[in-house]
């Protein structure tokens, strides 16, 4: 059989199991890869990715923002295609959002889609015909944010019409009346996971403080909170289950620039109602969170569970993506021979301390500068392509590689019962 590529010595990691010196065989060719004393995962699905997005000018575009992705092991994302409110269909939404990032992306890419003006148009008749044409089978909606924000009402309309449509609803949550409602009438229905992020996971409130501007940051949504004890619980949800998902909410701005981080600052004053929310993370999500099992603080099957499998299965791409397995995209992060699986001191990786300069994204900083690394992508691989190569040329993979994903419905996440159809929206 002529092989595309070719790994030896693979020790194999999937959500539930470690497999050692396996051989992974992708058809039709030419380079072999010795993966002794490495592991190697399936690539990364990143499930919550904002680029291109028309609040933050200065943010990363598909074509920087999945160049970094393929540089930390990223090789499916999900991003977000939002409806302005006077828009009054999703055509041209999707429409545009093809356009950003068709010809751009270096990896597989999907969008959630953003509904800030659900019409009954909408959701009776181009909801349905997303889901089966266009392969759009999540939504979200913001219960804050005058541009974005929906009424109650509008809101469970929506999540009707979802339900009845297959489709996951994510909700960016801060109502307490509709937390109450959700909590006595549809928590025997409705399964709730929960997603989590890197930056919560390693930095505190106090890179908020005491450094000038510099805080700016760091600023996110939620806040990072105040405790260290908060970040020893957050590991622990991870391993305990009580996490489904760890994406980057890369949610960019530059940090030296008036229309990014800066636009909090006015005449030296600063004002942090005015600094853009969010931080990029795309590039160091993986490498963060394999740094959390060379520290023992999460097993690399969970690992895989947590920035893999999950993401995919619970936004319909569980049977290509997410896993390493026959009939499943090659896609796939050959890292570094750990210590003690490698003996040869030159096939390993030399610790080094993060700088934003060694990163792809169009961001003037990273909030883990200085963060030293033992472990990071040696090899990402996307559909059986060599994109990341990081002793050689970097990035070696092409913009436009990257397909668009008709995604199916989630297979984590599905409710119980469907007594739902009984409150279909009516229009
Ligand atoms: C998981 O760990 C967190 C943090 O320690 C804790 O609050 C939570 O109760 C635990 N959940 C389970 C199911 O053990
Ligand atoms: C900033 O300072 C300039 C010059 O003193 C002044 O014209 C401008 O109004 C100030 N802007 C704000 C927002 O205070
Ligand atoms: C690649 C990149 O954006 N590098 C930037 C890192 O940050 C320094 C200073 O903050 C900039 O000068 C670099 O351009
Ligand atoms: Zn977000």
């Amino acid at each position: 059989m002529e092989l595309d590529l070719l790994i030896i010595n693979a020790t194999v990691v999937t959500a539930s199991d470690i497999l050692p010196e396996q051989q992974i065989a992708i058809k039709n060719g030419k380079i072999t890869i010795d993966a002794y004393g490495g592991h190697v995962t399936p690539g990364g699905v990143d499930s919550h990715v904002h680029l291109h997005q028309d609040n933050s000018p200065t943010g990363d575009k598909f074509e920087s923002g999945t160049r970094s992705a393929v540089a930390g092991g990223t090789t499916t994302i999900l991003a977000f295609a939002s409806q302005k409110k006077t828009e009054l269909s999703l055509i041209p939404v999707v429409e545009e959002y093809h356009r950003r990032a068709g010809g751009n992306s270096y990896v597989d890419y999907g969008f959630h889609l953003i509904l800030t003006n659900p019409t009954p148009d909408i959701l009776d008749k181009e909801l349905p015909n997303l889901v089966k044409e266009g392969g759009i089978t999540s939504v979200k909606l913001y219960m804050t944010y005058d541009p974005m924000k929906l009424s109650d009402r509008e809101i469970l309309h929506v999540m009707m019409a979802t339900r009845s449509l297959g489709m996951t609803t994510m909700i960016h949550a801060e109502n307490a009346d509709i937390i109450g409602w959700i909590s006595d009438q549809l928590e025997k229905l409705l399964p709730i996971l929960a997603e989590t992020c890197p930056h919560y996971l390693y930095l505190t409130s106090k890179r908020l403080r005491g450094q000038g501007f510099e805080g700016a940051k760091c600023v996110c949504s939620p806040p990072l909170r105040e405790n260290p004890m908060d970040l020893e619980a957050m590991w622990a949800g991870l391993s305990n289950g009580t996490f489904t998902t760890v994406s980057s909410d890369h949610a960019a701005h530059k940090f030296d620039h008036v229309q990014g981080k800066k636009a909090g600052l006015i005449n030296g004053t600063s004002s942090f109602r005015k600094i853009p929310n969010g931080l990029p993370g795309l590039e160091t999500r993986q490498p963060l969170l394999f740094s959390g099992v060379l520290d023992d603080k999460l097993k690399v099957t969970k690992f895989v569970e947590l920035t893999s499998s999950n993401p995919a299965k619970l936004y319909g791409m569980g049977s290509t993506k997410g896993t390493i397995a026959p009939g499943y995209d090659a896609d796939l992060v050959i890292w570094y021979p750990t210590e003690e699986q490698c003996a040869d001191v030159e096939k390993k990786m030399k610790p080094f301390a993060l700088s934003n300069e060694t990163l792809h994204h169009d961001i003037d900083y990273s909030p883990f500068e200085g963060f030293v690394f033992r472990n990071w992508p040696r090899y990402t691989v996307v559909r059986g392509e060599v994109v990341w190569d990081r002793n050689g040329k970097g990035v070696v993979g092409s913009k436009g590689f990257g397909r668009y994903l008709k995604r199916g419905s989630s297979s984590l996440g599905q409710p119980r019962n469907i007594w739902v159809n009984d409150f279909r929206p009516s229009g």
